[in-house]
């Protein structure tokens, strides 16, 4: 089934040079980009992004991360988008992560771990909300 998913390419990536090297790899995977949108988010946007998980112990750390330099939003489409964009990130924990997938490539630790991905289809819809109006989508 195809599926559009929710992609972020978090500052750590734009501020190292690699935003360029990490479309290229959605592209190759054959995830085909339907949106794309560079922004520098506030703290509050950071906090709503990621509500579901204030009151956790990393959560002002994310939010104070996510809100230090560009970062990009981007829509992908594809056979499984969702699953398949999870399986070429990796792990959240970039330890963890299995060789060749984007966290291990270009992750620094569990906070700035290099990109974001939709868990759920129901993830997607709201997170694609989040950034993007149906018109701005491809
Ligand atoms: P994922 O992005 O792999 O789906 P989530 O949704 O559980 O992971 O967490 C959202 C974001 O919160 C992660 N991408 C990561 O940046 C951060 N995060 C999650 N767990 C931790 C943790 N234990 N310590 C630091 N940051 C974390």
């Amino acid at each position: 089934m195809v599926e559009r998913t929710l992609s972020m390419i978090k500052p750590n990536v734009i501020t190292a040079g690699n935003m360029g090297q990490v479309i290229a790899r959605f592209e190759k995977e054959e995830l085909r980009i339907a949106a794309l949108k560079m922004m520098w988010l506030s703290k509050r946007d950071a906090e709503a992004f990621y509500a579901e998980h204030k009151g956790k112990p990393f959560f002002e750390e994310l939010v104070t991360f996510m809100s230090s330099a560009p970062m990009c939003a981007l829509v992908l489409e594809g056979e499984k988008a969702i699953e398949r964009n999870r399986e070429i990130m990796g792990n959240t924990n970039p330890q963890k992560a299995a060789p060749g997938t984007l966290r291990a490539l270009y992750a620094k630790d569990m906070t700035q771990n290099a990109v974001h991905g939709s868990d759920s289809p129901v993830s997607a819809a709201r997170e694609i909300s989040f950034f993007f109006s149906e018109k701005e989508i491809c």
